[in-house]
């Protein structure tokens, strides 16, 4: 008892976490030959689209299993991939429109080739689409019916974000990486010198907020009026929040306050997620979770934190944070490289999950397929840090791979997405439904 005590103190200092329990859970397998599956929505009907990141959305059956053939093929209009090779580019993302049933709109997010205007060292175009299906419950779209809704462009291949996710009322939302580059720390090309997390003239580094509603002729979407830079004098109107690295999720609680959870992944020393709040700073690239940030030597452990902005703001920590192995080598408490965000539980299935985070780390070492679950527990005070537990997979199913994204299905029960390998292999990616473990308790040595 007296060691616990000691480490809880130091976490309330360091803002770092203890693994204090295992949740234990069991995989179904849904869905395999797959390549590095990046999201999972559900339909009305039970069944869910798959996105796949080399560009190809699958339909997946209710009980498990990949209908014949493609509901959308994007192969031709993305960005080039380093196939059988690590890669952050291609599909990233898709949502579904929440009058999808009646309306058959759906938008997906993906790296295309650098767009007209964009500047020649650049690498893609970020962009967001929208698709139409057929009216008559078919879900075979045409490439073709592209509208296009929004463009970044981005100067390097990485810290893409792209994550894409309708609010409850309405608004799509998007996320948008800070550019990327060789060094991280967001320097390089295409960075603005304090950072494009901290710059609001760019789309980069933030989390957007747009109305594709009630647009008129060729317009692609509306600024809602209530964004925070709504009238475009000291921001792009666009932005709804700022200061994010490689924002890696964006999920509404279904439950709740409604939330938005967004997970941020860190350059060395910490992963991170957030609860975003209109007009909020995140810190990036001036913290890294609870931290400051060292942009010349990010291993290091920065001298102090800052606590404002540049217009005087305040920068708002995390809820969650855990430390990488990168910055602390052989660290127990280092979980992970690289944060996979993912939901906050409202399922039947787990008693004790109940608004509780459940997310995962895309592998515990560089360059191997070594994927994590945790689950992080609400503090009773509602205060950060949430404290993580360890999910241990016992039953039949064993996460082999990458853990590439989170999905959720009608009920609230929760899929994780992962790649047998760290590129873009084909055949490795599969769709596993998280499940109560009922396996018995080994006993003995
Ligand atoms: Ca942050």
């Amino acid at each position: 008892m007296k060691t616990t005590l000691v480490v809880w103190a130091s976490v309330a200092l360091t803002g770092s976490l203890l693994q204090a329990a295992e949740q234990r859970v069991s995989l179904r397998l849904m869905a395999d030959g797959l390549v590095s599956p990046l999201s999972l929505n559900a339909l009305p009907d039970g069944r869910a689209l798959v996105a796949d990141q080399v560009g190809v959305v699958r339909l997946m059956k209710k009980g498990g299993g990949l209908e014949d053939g493609e509901v959308l093929n994007l192969a031709s209009k993305r960005s080039k991939l380093n196939l059988n090779s690590f890669d952050e580019r291609g599909l990233l993302c898709l949502a579904l429109h929440p009058q999808f049933a009646s309306n058959r709109r759906l938008f997906v997010s993906y790296t295309a080739p650098r767009r007209e205007g964009a500047p020649a060292d650049f690498d893609c175009t970020l962009r967001i689409s929208e698709f139409k299906a057929g009216p008559d419950g078919s879900l075979k779209i045409d490439p073709a019916s592209e509208r296009i809704v929004l463009e970044v462009d981005k100067p390097y291949f990485n810290h893409n974000g792209g994550r894409i996710a309708f609010a409850p009322d309405g608004k799509l939302f998007i996320s948008v990486g800070d550019g990327g580059g060789p060094k991280g720390c967001d320097l390089g090309n295409g960075h603005a010198p304090e950072g494009n997390g901290q710059n609001l003239r760019t789309h980069l580094a933030k989390i957007l907020r747009i109305d594709v509603d009630g647009t008129a002729g060729t317009q692609a979407y509306r600024v809602p009026t209530d964004n925070p830079f709504a009238d475009g004098k000291e921001a792009l109107p666009e932005i709804w929040a700022y200061g994010v690295r490689n924002p890696w999720s964006m999920t509404f609680d279904r439950g709740g306050s409604r939330d938005l959870y967004v997970a941020d992944i860190g350059q060395m020393r910490w992963e991170e997620v957030d609860i975003i709040r209109k007009g909020g700073n995140y810190g990036w690239p001036l913290r890294e979770g609870f931290e400051g940030f060292n942009r010349e030597h990010p291993e290091q452990a920065p001298a102090g934190r800052p606590e404002k902005g540049l217009r005087g703001e305040p920068l708002i920590d995390p809820i969650i944070s855990y430390k990488n192995p990168s910055g602390f080598r052989k660290d127990p408490e280092a979980l992970g490289i690289s944060i996979t965000g993912g939901y906050v539980y409202r399922g039947k299935a787990f008693k004790d999950l109940q608004g509780d985070y459940v997310f995962g780390d895309w592998s515990g070492a560089q360059g191997t397929p070594q994927g994590r679950m945790f689950v992080a527990r609400r503090a009773a005070d509602g205060k950060a840090p949430w404290r993580i537990d360890t999910v241990r997979v016992n039953g039949p199913g064993k996460l082999f791979g990458c853990v590439c994204a989170f999905g959720e299905d009608n009920d609230g029960e929760l899929y994780v997405l992962t790649n047998g390998s760290t590129g873009l292999t084909p055949g490795r990616g599969k769709v596993w439904r998280i499940e109560p473990d009922n396996t018995p308790t080994a006993v003995g040595p």
